[in-house]
């Protein structure tokens, strides 16, 4: 069987430890594409990965470039290009500079990789991920963003660490846009099946949603420089494995809505099957009241972005 192909689009700290863990699991080939100025980068750190593979045993090439055709044919790409916030740069200015790296990336992939099954992670997500799927014309069900495994490994690491048992027994799920309106589902939150809120008062859950909520920034606080990457790139990697091995696993992802949760015309985080044909089936649940209105909310948040792009 042939290998296959990943390419990583944005080279920076989410995009190395993506390298870093396809090599070490053997997930495929691997391109690291970057703007001219930070080639060296891409390449230095394909090269470095390369250099450590006979020590963690992995055959696989890597490489670093700035050509789109180093690029085509790739079977997955996951997409982190963009710019960070400078000091003195407003959220309108660097959604302006994201939004125009990420059409001139869609473009290029739309040409160069028709069959991919494309993972977004550059921020603001859903905004992002729309404009991606816009500027490259590729299927709805092959284009998805990534944020809900994420802000649902976090919830579930904090309820690990509070209640002190294996984080292997906690299974939960937040819904929603990656943001301060993301929608933790706790009635869905078991602890080696026992309902979450049997184990846990009310006060401690609130607080351990607020903190899932701000955990971005709570990185973002203690980093000084930049944000989380080493989960983001889990993330990203357990949605290309389902994909990749036909997994078929249920996942919190930012998915395309036609009608599901009353949303349409909109990525949104819901639980999804990744599988062979990307996503496969969007898992509808019945919501309660309270959280089909808080999802709304969210749907609010979502749209104000997607209206500015
Ligand atoms: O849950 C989530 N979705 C997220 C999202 C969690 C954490 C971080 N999240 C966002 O991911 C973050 O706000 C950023 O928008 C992205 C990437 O984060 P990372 O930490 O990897 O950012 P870096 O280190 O700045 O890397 C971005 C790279 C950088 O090396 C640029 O030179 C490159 O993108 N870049 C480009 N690559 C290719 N093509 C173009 N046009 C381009 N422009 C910049």
């Amino acid at each position: 069987m042939a290998r296959k192909k990943i390419a990583l689009i944005g080279g920076g700290q989410i995009g190395g430890i993506l390298a870093l863990l396809i090599a070490e699991r053997q997930l495929g080939d691997v391109v690291i594409y970057e703007i001219p100025n930070s080639l060296g980068m891409a390449q230095g750190k394909a090269l470095d990965i390369l250099e450590g593979s006979p020590v963690f045993g992995s055959d696989l090439r890597l490489q670093g470039t700035s050509d789109y055709r180093d690029v085509a044919g790739a079977d997955v790409v996951i997409v982190t290009a963009g710019l960070p916030r400078k000091p003195g740069m407003s959220r309108d200015d660097l959604l302006k500079t994201n939004v125009a790296i990420i059409k001139e990336v869609g473009q290029n992939i739309g040409k160069t990789c028709p069959n991919a099954f494309c993972i977004i992670i550059t921020n603001p997500l859903d905004a992002m991920v729309y404009t991606f799927q816009q500027a490259s014309g590729l299927p709805h069900a092959k284009v998805v963003g990534m944020a809900g495994v994420l802000d649902s490994a976090r919830f579930k690491a904090f309820i690990a660490q509070e209640l002190n048992v294996s984080v292997e027994d906690v299974s939960g799920m937040v819904l929603g846009g990656h943001g301060d309106t993301m929608v933790p589902l706790i009635r869905t939150c078991t602890v080696g099946g026992v309902p979450l809120t049997e184990l846990m008062g009310q006060d401690k859950i609130d607080a351990i949603v607020e903190r899932t909520r701000k955990a971005g920034g709570e990185i973002v606080g203690l980093l000084g420089n930049g944000s989380a990457f080493v989960s983001p790139a889990a993330s990203a990697f357990a949605m290309m494995d389902s994909y990749l091995k036909d997994k078929r696993r249920a996942l919190p992802v930012a998915a395309y809505l036609q009608g599901e949760y009353g949303i349409s015309g909109y990525y949104m985080g819901v639980p999804a099957v990744i599988g062979a044909n990307g996503v496969e089936k969007v898992l509808e649940i019945q919501l309660t009241q309270q959280e089909q209105q808080e999802l709304n909310v969210s749907l609010e948040a979502v749209k104000a972005v997607v209206a500015e792009v």
